[in-house]
């Protein structure tokens, strides 16, 4: 695609370094738009003040700890409007130039700001041409219990939008917290199309600095359908290596090590991401782990680390030298820059674990304290915590809400098991629940159901809980790969996880551990129980390849309702333009479609 125009990009983008010999390159070639990991990103507020109770807190005196967030969530009226573009585009994060998918042409895309019960409105311009494809944006951790048809999942609760079409996303920020978007179209979002979602409300933690996003993700050097495609050919391996880990969209590469034969050029310094600390002050992180497939060991040099929030659940604090985080979690960390002098600088540290398949696992960025030379690098030493190579999130002991919710008594109780196996065709893919999900872009669920018929194909992989709103589910991990398991709509309480099968003791059930995405280790189990609201939800795997193979259930909670939702007839219009679409262009649908 477009080899001339990637080859002119390169070709000036090369010269401009060579002829003023510069190593690193500059921000807009590596992150087009962003202004995430350089010294001039913004610090946040504690909260937006332009609404109409100017200079207050847009959620009165509700606390983290005294108010239930799923029930007290303030309504505040004020609307928060972004215009996302989603375009092909040229990109060099870590040096090597890629032909990427960008929000707006930044890499990562532009961040939604939000108060506690806002409505954040999004109008998504789909502008990929060259090849056309289709897109949808899922919002993740958002609960959208009146509006499922806005969870952005293509086949699902929507229809992709076409190719120079648009899509407006209208929802409330019922919770707070950390987090971020992605594209939920095949793979689509490994090839760019991320960014972040701060949404203020109460912290008991006080913090003087909040340093924003920070976003840990893996990255390819091939473009993503190609990584699909060659994984699912005959006898493809379903394990994807990533060439490297970046810390808010930033790394080095090491351009002595790309394959014999590759032209595509690359510059070995390209310039790692960079933080300022106030010495003496408190900082809040929002750690985002928002790649493919690897579990982030995350540290900084010297520094502990007090967590308060894991997803959209704040925690009781406990320190940490190191937080692990699969894709799709979230953890805020309060770090204290008291260890150095004015002058000093650090190592931050993302280490991909052994659990991932990466060839550079290791990333790193420099935090600076307010004196130091933000020209030169740090010269600290690492924490020696060994990865306990377990694959798992930190032990359920550890992590407390800190709204105490007591587990109810579960209506029903479903064993859905995960395994890998080889269809017809030599190719490997995932079950879920003994079915390898394959979506169909043109009829999703939430609209099939709508119009009152239940009755799926087999391949959608649909479960019905019927009137049950209180479900228990036990996921047996029938391979040896580690899985970050996400819902969509909820925070579900972890009962239990670990090695072999669930012995049937539950982790504090006065308050078990509360959040969207928790990982379950090779050939272990996870014990997961939600109180479902009514609608179709995703519950999937959230590494894309794996997702991409088939590893995705749809659960229908209380079909009576979703039967008589009133969904808007844009919903209806975006699948009669990608109808029209399709009729006249081939959807290249390589995987399950999400
Ligand atoms: C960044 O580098 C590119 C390629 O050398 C150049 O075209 C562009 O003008 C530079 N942008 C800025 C903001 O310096
Ligand atoms: C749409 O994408 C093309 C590149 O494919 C780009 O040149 C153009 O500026 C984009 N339009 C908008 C509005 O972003
Ligand atoms: C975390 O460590 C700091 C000192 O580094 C201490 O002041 C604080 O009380 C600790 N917090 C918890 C929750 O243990
Ligand atoms: C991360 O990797 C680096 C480089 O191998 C190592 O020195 C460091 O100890 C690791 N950090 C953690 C927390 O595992
Ligand atoms: C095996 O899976 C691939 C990828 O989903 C699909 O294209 C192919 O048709 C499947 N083969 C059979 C026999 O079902
Ligand atoms: C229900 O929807 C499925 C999938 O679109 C379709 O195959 C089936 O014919 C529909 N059944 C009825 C009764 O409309
Ligand atoms: C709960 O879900 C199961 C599985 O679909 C179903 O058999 C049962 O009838 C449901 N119970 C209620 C009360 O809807
Ligand atoms: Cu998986």
């Amino acid at each position: 695609m477009g080899v001339a125009l990637l080859r002119g990009f390169l070709e000036s983008i090369f010269s401009t370094i060579q002829a003023l010999t510069v190593s690193a390159l500059n921000q807009t070639t590596t992150n087009g738009l962003s202004l995430l990991g350089t010294l001039l990103a913004p610090t946040l507020p504690p909260f937006l003040a332009d609404g109409p109770l100017l200079n207050e807190y847009t959620w009165g005196d509700r606390t983290d700890y005294g108010n239930n967030p799923y029930r007290d969530c303030p309504t505040t009226g004020v609307v928060r409007h972004y215009q996302f573009t989603v375009s092909r585009g040229y990109i060099a994060p870590d040096g090597y130039v890629r032909d990427v998918l960008l929000v707006n042409g930044a890499y990562p895309g532009p961040m939604i700001e939000a108060n506690w019960g806002d409505t954040i409105v999004v109008d998504v311009h789909n502008n990929i041409t060259g090849p056309e494809e289709g897109t949808a944006i899922h919002w993740h951790g958002f609960l959208q219990h009146e509006t499922p048809w806005e969870d952005g999942a293509p086949g699902i609760s929507q229809c992709p939008i076409p190719p120079r079409k648009s899509y407006r996303y209208e929802f409330i920020a019922s919770l707070y917290g950390s987090s971020w978007y992605h594209a939920h179209y095949s793979a689509q979002y490994t090839g760019g199309v991320v960014g972040p979602i701060v949404v203020y409300g109460p912290t008991k933690e006080h913090y003087d600095i909040d340093l924003g996003p920070i976003m840990l993700s893996d990255w390819y050097h091939k473009e993503y359908f190609d990584i699909v495609k060659e994984m699912l050919a005959p006898n493809g391996s379903p394990r994807v290596f990533s060439d490297n880990n970046l810390i808010n969209g930033k790394m080095h590469f090491d351009c002595s090590t790309v394959a014999p034969g590759d032209t595509t050029p690359c510059v070995s310094d390209a310039g790692i991401a960079k933080f300022r600390f106030k010495t003496g002050k408190t900082h809040r992180l929002r750690l985002i782990n928002s790649g493919g497939d690897g579990i982030q060991r995350f540290s900084i040099d010297e520094h502990t680390l007090t967590v308060i929030a894991e997803d959209f659940v704040p925690v009781e604090p406990y320190n940490t030298s190191v937080v692990t985080l699969g894709v799709g979690q979230r953890t805020d960390v309060l770090v204290t820059a008291n260890v150095g002098k004015p002058e000093s600088a650090f190592w931050m540290r993302s280490n991909l674990t052994t659990c991932s398949a990466a060839r550079q696992p290791n990333a790193i960025a420099a935090v600076y304290y307010d004196k130091a030379d933000t020209n030169a690098m740090p010269s600290s030493g690492a924490w020696n915590i060994p990865d306990p190579n377990t694959c798992s999130n930190v032990d359920l002991s550890v992590t407390e809400p800190l709204y105490p919710i007591p587990l109810p008594a579960p209506s029903f109780t479903q064993t859905m098991d995960i395994e890998l196996f080889k269809n017809a065709s030599d190719v490997t893919l995932w079950k879920f629940n003994s079915v390898s999900m394959r979506t169909h872009y043109n009829e999703p669920v939430l609209l099939v159901a709508n119009e009152g018929n239940f009755s799926f194909p087999a391949q959608w992989n649909v479960v019905n809980y019927y009137s049950n709103t209180s479900v228990r589910i036990i996921v047996n991990n029938r391979s040896p790969t580690s899985h970050p398991m996400h819902l969509h709509g909820h925070n579900f309480y972890i009962l239990h996880e670990g090695p072999g099968i669930w012995d049937g003791s539950i982790v504090r059930p006065s308050n078990p551990h509360r959040r969207d995405v928790h990982l379950v280790r090779g050939n272990g189990h996870l014990v997961i129980q939600f109180d479902g609201a009514p609608g179709i939800w995703a519950f999937h795997c959230h590494i894309a390849w794996h997702a991409s193979g088939g590893f995705l259930a749809s659960l229908v909670i209380e079909p009576e309702q979703v039967d008589a939702m009133h969904i808007p007839s844009d919903v209806k219009q975006n699948c009669g333009a990608w109808d029209l679409w399709s009729r006249f262009n081939v959807v290249d649908q390589i995987d399950s479609g999400t």
